[in-house]
């Protein structure tokens, strides 16, 4: 048995634990700073110097292996897939999980085909069922009707994981509502129950998990037992994460969620305890979101910051760290890097769903992102210094419906195609300045750990890469020598020689040419044909890397026609970049060669959905681009009262809810009515048979004025109101602020009134891009 204390001292335990060892940061010394995995800035230190620190701040081994994983997939599938939750409540039966051709195999297979290296399995979602044999709860599979209650999810996914060679990650919620102490359902629950710390061994014996913790439980093999100060629900969580990490084989990442479906009730998370364990169990795995290994990059909408830095300042020691959600939009360039600062390792993981609109579970009504949209994300988070998990649902069968199989196939035929030739191989390498032990061949060698570095004392330099003839590419792919160098390329520019000068070679809007990192991907605003290419780093914390360049030209089908959104006047535009004839259909099919060809705004039918594709100069259609336009389009609609609007035009009226443009929002006031509930009603000219009504909130990324509780109400005349229509919580809209659908009894109405209850961060405010009603009748999901 060991015993741990845990203090001050955790720190070292967990660089010790990875083999490294923090720099000597003493003030005065003028001896050359060292590479460290964390460098502290001292009072008194120069720019130079703090730039120095920031750049030698190295991974962690765990960390090495993980970010050359780069693409990852997660997997959610639970009883909330087979009541069309994305949050449970805890108070669910067990024989909810029954699905009929679990395949394991089947969902890793698809991964593994896509190009993934990882999977990580929701082992236990808020809802608290455990999805596989637990010894601390009957909660689990074990109560499900699935295999006759003999079944094991996380076996299943780990024996595919290991057929298919891919490594495992296990999710492990820390809120547990069927553990709340409030939860009926459960009236022993440990969440929240107010015991006291006491001396626990994990693992635990079961029999005496409440009367003596002391007692320890038959060891796993290869595994020695633990002992902590702790109360009921930190020992239960030690103890899954006990069972997970012993029985299931190596496991590459442990993922921690922040979010809590209810914070009524106050449990304290010893994350130190739960840190120690996983180091000790499998000090091969990254801890990430609320710890100290990946950080959650802050969205779940698939987008990397277009500068991400690895680097980040932490305002105290990382063991006294409690790796809150970080989501500015600069985390670490030089401004934030000041003295008091601890730095760290921590890179960012970009985690977004295959679902449209953020679900995370399988529902029928929930389908597939667009093509062009997967395609996108796979450059917005692999190309901007970041590892993509992408998610996976699979239906009440058990099995990856083929809607998601198709997208994902679709999406990785895309990204392979794009990468599978190098258009740089066979290229010459040469640079205006080098370090002699680095030379600028070593960035086209196909090996990370070998790299082109600047001379010392250079912060600049210019690497060109001359090609036996003229190649034709759109997509350029940097990486620097993280693992040995750290992070440190600022800004950089790419020019192509066009015969008699350099050209810059334009990227596209949505890009930025500042940050590297592990792996930079520039997508060009249009095809480059050229035999010489330079890169220019222009700004560097240090004499500037680069590990690896690449150049490759994006599938041609990489490029969907763009669908306008619907204007006032319910018309939709069609456009693409290439010049391409397009054809499209309205009417729910996939359009063919044969389709309609577009030529001005079409008028898309209330619940309708516009596909289209353009006509590659081969003869063959490209990707299908669809959009969906669920509510009722806004034609002769106008605010009939709003009980509080600001002035501004983007932000402000309540007209913008209804004008179409999701740029535009209704925003009450912001220094005035601070209190909930806001209501805005909308006299649709007309009476219409609508089942259900949609809230997009605003797009531009800003928190402010999300609604989480709201209530729906409908008049015929504007005078007497229907106030039981529906009410209710938009689940998980704080991190997935995407189109909301909420479905009711067919009524006929021609005014609405959408109301406000609560507000994300209780806040006074309330603020919609969109609002709208949907058919009756029409296609109720949306499509
Ligand atoms: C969120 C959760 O609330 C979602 O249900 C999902 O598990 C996602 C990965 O994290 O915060």
């Amino acid at each position: 048995m060991t015993t741990k204390t845990l203090t001050a001292g955790f720190l070292m335990l967990l660089a010790l634990a990875r083999g490294q060892t923090p720099a000597d940061t003493g003030a005065a010394a003028p001896a050359p700073i060292p590479y460290a995995t964390m460098q502290v800035i001292s009072n008194g230190d120069s720019d130079a110097v703090i730039a120095e620190k920031a750049a030698k701040v190295l991974p962690r081994p765990n960390q090495k292996d993980w970010m050359r994983l780069e693409w990852t997939f997660f997997l959610h599938f639970g009883p909330n897939s087979f009541h069309g939750v994305e949050w449970g409540s805890g108070r669910e039966e067990p024989s909810l999980y029954n699905p009929t051709a679990f395949d394991a195999d089947q969902w890793v297979r698809a991964m593994k085909d896509a190009g993934g290296k990882m999977i990580v399995l929701v082992c236990k979602h808020h809802d608290g069922l455990c999805l596989w044999q637990t010894r601390y709860t009957p909660h689990s599979v074990a109560a499900s009707p699935w295999l006759d209650g003999k079944g094991d999810e996380v076996r299943a996914v780990a024996d595919a994981a290991k057929k298919y060679g891919l490594k495992l990650g296990v999710y492990l919620s820390p809120a547990d509502l069927y553990q709340l102490r409030t939860n009926p359902k459960n009236p022993g629950g440990y969440y929240g129950d107010g015991s006291s710390n006491v001396l626990s061994v994990i693992p635990t014996d079961p029999a005496s998990f409440k009367s003596d913790p002391s007692k320890g439980r038959a060891l796993a093999a290869g595994f020695t037992n633990y002992t902590y100060e702790v109360d009921d629900y930190n020992r239960y969580f030690l103890n899954q994460l006990y069972e997970l990490l012993t029985q299931y084989g190596p496991i590459q990442e442990v993922w921690f969620d922040g979010a809590n479906p209810d914070p009524s009730v106050h449990e304290t998370y010893n994350y130190n305890a739960w840190y120690d364990l996983i180091r000790h169990l499998q000090p091969g795995a990254v801890i990430m979101g609320k710890g100290p290994d990946v950080r959650w990059v802050g969205n779940e909408g698939g987008v990397g910051r277009t500068t991400e830095w690895s680097v980040v300042p932490l305002p105290t020691s990382p063991d006294a760290f409690r790796w809150p959600d970080m989501g500015g939009r600069d985390l670490g360039s030089r401004a934030r890097l000041r003295p008091g600062s601890y730095l760290w390792w921590f890179p960012p993981e970009i985690n977004v769903t295959i679902l449209d609109r953020g679900a995370w579970f399988w529902a029928p009504q929930k389908h597939p992102r667009s093509l062009s949209e997967l395609v996108d994300i796979y450059y917005r988070a692999i190309g901007r210094n970041g590892n993509l998990i992408l998610n996976l649902s699979p239906d009440n069968r058990g099995l990856i419906p083929d809607d998601q199989l198709e997208a994902l196939s679709k999406m990785s035929a895309v990204i392979k195609d794009t990468f599978a030739t190098d258009l740089a191989a066979g290229g010459k390498l040469t640079a205006d300045n080098s370090n002699d032990a680095h030379a600028p061949s070593l960035a086209l060698d196909g090996n990370l750990d070998t790299w082109w570095e600047a001379a010392p004392g250079q912060t600049n330099g210019a690497v060109t890469l001359t090609l036996p003839k003229a190649v034709t590419f759109d997509v350029v792919s940097l990486q620097e020598a993280v693992d040995h160098r750290g992070q440190r390329i600022e800004s950089f520019a790419i020019d192509a020689w066009n015969g008699t000068d350099w050209a810059a070679a334009e990227k596209i809007s949505s890009d930025e040419m500042t940050t590297v990192g592990h792996r930079r991907l520039i997508r060009l605003k249009s095809p480059v044909t050229s035999d010489q290419v330079r890169i220019r780093i222009t700004g560097s914390r240090m004499e500037p890397t680069l590990a690896e360049i690449g150049l490759f030209k994006q599938s041609l089908a990489t490029l969907p026609p763009v669908i306008s959104g619907r204007d006032a006047s319910g018309q939709v535009a069609i456009s693409n970049n290439g010049g391409f004839k397009m054809v499209f259909t309205v009417d729910g099919t996939v359009p063919t060669t044969n389709s309609p060809a577009y030529n001005s705004p079409i008028v898309v039918p209330p619940g309708g959905a516009v596909q289209a594709a353009c006509v590659m100069p081969n003869g063959q259609l490209g990707i299908v681009a669809s959009k969906s336009f669920g509510g009722l389009p806004a034609t002769g609609w106008k605010v009939a009262a709003v009980d509080s609007q600001e002035t501004g035009q983007t932000i402000g009226a309540a007209a913008n809810a209804i004008d179409g443009n999701p740029s535009t929002i209704w925003q009450t006031r912001l220094n005035a009515d601070l209190s909930l509930p806001h209501f805005l009603t909308i006299d649709m000219g007309t009476s219409h048979r609508i089942a259900g009504f949609t809230y997009l909130p605003r797009q531009d990324g800003n928190p402010n004025g999300l609604v989480e509780n709201y209530r729906f109400e409908t008049s015929a005349d504007g005078n007497n109101w229907t106030t039981n229509i529906v009410s209710g919580t938009f689940a998980n809209i704080r991190n997935n602020p995407s189109l909301q659908e909420v479905s009711f009894a067919p009524v006929n109405a021609r005014f609405f009134r959408f109301t406000a209850l609560q507000e994300i961060n209780r806040n006074g405010w309330t603020s919609a891009a969109e609002i709208s009603v949907l058919p009756a009748g029409g296609n109720g999901d949306g499509r």
